[in-house]
């Protein structure tokens, strides 16, 4: 399939103070779109053309020969999701109550997921990402953090909220400090409506592929 960029659910200026016109032009028009070319551009003559975006993410991830191609289709991916993952005037503890009280059974409730997910957001050494993820098999709700383009996917997870991480998603706006990016983004930018529809569709079905 070829791979297009998708426009922004809300305007360039939608989530300011918490994140700039500037950083989403940045982010959306020039680093997703790179990840769409270069993912494009990659995937010809890969093996993987027939596959669905999220299929030939795994098996990318799966072969080492194909680190460059999946980490164009691993960071398409996550941004995606991650343009719907916030909102204008989003964040703090208000979510369905289904995904509430779940939060509550594997996490230990709202306080502990803002303070675990913004813990993964810090640690996570160099570029990555932070996340609330749903292990397929269990069903368990778990936070997470992985490096560069990985995401809970290839792990056998299921992605239900993620924060970018990499500088150029904080720099111009916070500059080095990750950790007022990372508390700005949950209690101002969350949109619990994407995180509770991801978690009502329950584990993603991904075929595995060759
Ligand atoms: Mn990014």
């Amino acid at each position: 399939m070829t791979f297009t960029l998708p426009e922004l659910p809300y305007a360039y200026d939608a989530l300011d103070p918490y994140m700039s016109a500037e950083t989403l032009e940045f982010h959306h028009d020039k680093h997703h779109l790179a990840y769409v070319d270069k993912g494009n551009e990659l995937i010809a003559g890969s093996g993987l053309e027939g596959l669905s975006l999220e299929e030939a993410m795994v098996a990318a991830h799966k072969d080492p020969a194909k680190a460059g191609l999946f980490n164009q289709l691993g960071q398409h991916f996550n941004h995606i999701h991650f343009w719907n993952w916030m909102k204008k005037d989003g964040g703090g503890a208000a979510m369905d109550g289904k995904l509430e009280a779940k939060i509550a059974e594997d996490i230990g409730g709202y306080d502990a997921f803002k303070a675990g997910f913004i813990e993964a957001g810090m640690t996570q050494f160099g570029s990555g990402w932070c996340w609330l993820a749903m292990d397929n098999a269990s069903g368990k709700l778990e936070i997470v953090k992985t490096p560069n383009g990985e995401n809970p996917v290839v792990f056998g997870k299921t992605a239900l909220l993620g924060c970018d991480v990499w500088e150029h998603s904080y720099y111009i706006d916070y500059r080095n400090a990750r950790p007022k990016y990372l508390e700005a983004f949950v209690d101002n930018m969350i949109n619990w409506d994407y995180v509770a529809e991801l978690f009502e569709k329950g584990p993603m079905d991904i075929k595995a592929a060759a």
